[in-house]
């Protein structure tokens, strides 16, 4: 199956030092989606990515609540939030970019988690659906109406992304193997696949577009 990719984003999610082994919320073999997402990029003219951004004293993290440990689940600013290890803190090394990740021919990056009251899986919206990043209107405004997910994690960010440009009505396809889960529990990588694929998302393999 010959892709065609006018009119189509090769968006790279999350694909940060604390998500790849030896990060702060590690995403085990993580690493092997670089070069993947690498080769995915010599076919794109128009690629973005985006960026977990927080604050350290962000909501999310385990450290900022009394007694917490990683993985419980607390009400924060009225949703239920998983609590993590503090991770992707503006300015730290963690939060760049894998260096082997070629940023080249990046559009924009877009930048969600800042809000420290408020966590950001998606790429579009805060979890509580109140703050924008402004990517579904630059995609729109571009024209463009096709958009590729990879990144980190499949079970997290990947997943609410991808269902977001669903609901916001680009066809939405997932690169499997340009992605991989945190799976907290064992079997969160592949309902989140069950999941995406039931919201609409188009499941294919990376050879679909890069032979
Ligand atoms: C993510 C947990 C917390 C992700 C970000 O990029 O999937 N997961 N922050
Ligand atoms: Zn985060």
């Amino acid at each position: 199956m010959a892709m065609n990719l006018k009119n189509s984003v090769l968006l790279i999610v999350d694909v940060q030092n604390d998500f790849l082994p030896g990060g702060a919320l590690a995403v085990e073999k993580g690493d092997e989606i670089i070069p993947v997402i690498n080769a995915l990029q010599e076919k794109f003219d128009f690629i973005v990515s985006t960026q977990d951004f927080h604050p350290a004293d962000h909501g999310s993290f385990a450290a900022n609540h009394k007694g917490k440990s990683p993985g419980e689940v607390i009400e924060l600013d009225g949703l239920s939030q998983i609590l993590w290890p503090v991770h992707c803190v503006e300015g730290s090394e963690g939060a760049e970019f894998h260096e082997d990740l070629n940023p080249i021919k990046w559009k924009a990056i877009f930048q969600k988690g800042r809000n420290t009251l408020v966590d950001s899986y998606s790429g579009f919206f805060d979890n509580a659906r109140r703050e924008d990043t402004g990517l579904g209107e630059f995609l729109q405004r571009e024209g463009i109406t096709d958009v590729y997910v990879t990144g980190l994690a499949q079970d997290y960010c990947v997943k609410f992304t991808a269902l977001d440009a669903v609901a916001l009505g680009f066809k939405t396809y997932l690169i499997t193997d340009a992605t991989r889960a945190v799976n907290l529990s064992p079997e969160d990588g592949n309902k989140a696949l069950e999941e995406m694929e039931s919201g609409g998302v188009i499941l294919v393999g990376s050879t679909e577009i890069t032979q």
